[in-house]
């Protein structure tokens, strides 16, 4: 098949996923082109099948808000046209639905057959989407998607409830690792030996944004920090890292709180951790949870969203209400302070992600997904 991706291409776990899935599809023979306005973080620089298209947006005085959408429909028809792609398959819904419903439109009379198939994430859904601005544009956009997925079923529904969608088919494709990167066996713990100094490693992955409890998780770490030796170590970037780093002063914890900024490989520095803490409000799957259980980090974090179909609570983690910093803290001191406990939680999080989420098997679902619609 020859097939469009567009998702955001620099942060976060749509972006992540749509560029792992469209590598995947192409090492198993599909020709994949990006149509992005940058080329997409996770996608080295050649690799055979794949295509990038930059969207350029142009600048013109009288343009305070350019026209991404539209640019991005524009490059969206004039790939499908060159290219002889079958099927666009968008990341996160709000524009690119929209962008390529407008690129379907376009292309009514040259490919009627093309498909916009859409895979909503997240906010898209939860926060975006139900803003009334987007409300009616992303209702709109979804329902005349060819096909849709969502990342969990905790998605699904949140869909149908907030949108009706009637009619609408959602297949629940979860995310994915590939596990021979997601191997804490294959990494020196350098970030351990090396800066942590023999203390435990409690680590947080994200963009950063409120919707993250960022506070939350200085929170938890300040609790463990006064029972037990141990560092943070905050990856990524985004606008609440300045309330982060204030609470981190603010707590007197700058020596064992260790801000890194954003970094495209997570895998090496996630061999060096014991615990990952997500205590996000509504995570609608949580990648980098998922990032860290296939390393044999267990999950500290809220039960809510779709985080709980992702970790087994008190199995491979502990949930908690969404912010119970008290009861977080106290899960992660029983798993650090319990070595069995620990290694056990470890084994079984290293062995369930493979089980359910590896990257062949849900590969596979999309490519039944696309097989579908084009037969639909
Ligand atoms: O929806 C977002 O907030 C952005 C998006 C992203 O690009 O990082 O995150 C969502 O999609 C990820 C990949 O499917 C999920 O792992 C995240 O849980 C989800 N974020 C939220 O629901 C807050």
């Amino acid at each position: 098949m020859k097939i469009g991706i567009t998702c955001y291409p620099t942060y976060g776990g749509s972006g992540a996923v749509a560029t792992e899935l469209g590598i995947a599809l192409a090492h198993r023979g599909h020709e994949i082109h990006f149509i992005t306005y940058q080329q997409p973080f996770r996608l080295p620089s050649f690799l055979p099948r794949i295509f990038f298209h930059e969207v350029d947006v142009g600048r013109y005085p009288l343009f305070e808000y350019p026209p991404y959408d539209l640019a991005l429909a524009v490059r969206m028809h004039e790939v499908v046209l060159t290219h002889k792609l079958d099927i666009l398959h968008v990341h996160y819904a709000i524009p690119h639905a929209t962008s390529a419903w407008i690129a379907r439109e376009m292309l009514e009379k040259t490919r009627p057959d093309i498909k916009v198939l859409t895979t909503l994430h997240g906010t898209d859904i939860t926060i975006v989407g139900q803003d009334p601005s987007f409300h009616a544009i992303t209702k709109f956009s979804i329902e005349k998607s060819n096909g849709l997925s969502a990342v969990s079923a905790y998605l699904k529904d949140e869909t149908i409830s907030a949108f009706g969608c009637a009619g609408c088919r959602i297949d629940v494709i979860p995310n994915f690792i590939d596990p021979a990167v997601y191997d804490r066996t294959r990494y020196a713990p350098d970030f351990r030996t090396q800066s942590a100094g023999g203390r435990k490693v409690l680590m947080h992955i994200s963009n950063f944004r409120p919707v993250k409890r960022i506070k939350d998780v200085v929170g938890i770490y300040a609790r463990v920090a006064s029972e037990i030796p141990s560092v943070l170590v905050m990856v990524g970037d985004g606008p609440d890292r300045v309330v982060a780093e204030q609470e981190v002063r603010d707590l007197g914890l700058t020596d064992s709180v260790f801000f890194l900024g954003k970094l495209d490989a997570v895998a090496p520095l996630l061999a060096s951790a014991d615990l990952f803490l997500l205590p996000t409000n509504k995570e609608s799957f949580g990648l980098s949870a998922l990032e860290a259980l296939a390393t044999g980090v267990p999950v500290i974090g809220a039960r809510a969203g779709g985080l709980p179909e992702v970790v087994r609570n008190g199995e491979t983690g502990a949930l908690c209400e969404p912010g119970d910093v008290e009861g977080m803290a106290r899960a992660a001191i029983s798993f650090l302070r319990d070595d069995d406990k620990w290694c056990a939680a470890s084994e079984l999080a290293r062995a369930d992600a493979r089980e359910r989420f590896s990257l062949n098997e849900v590969v596979a679902r999309y490519e039944t997904f696309y097989t579908r619609s084009l037969n639909g």
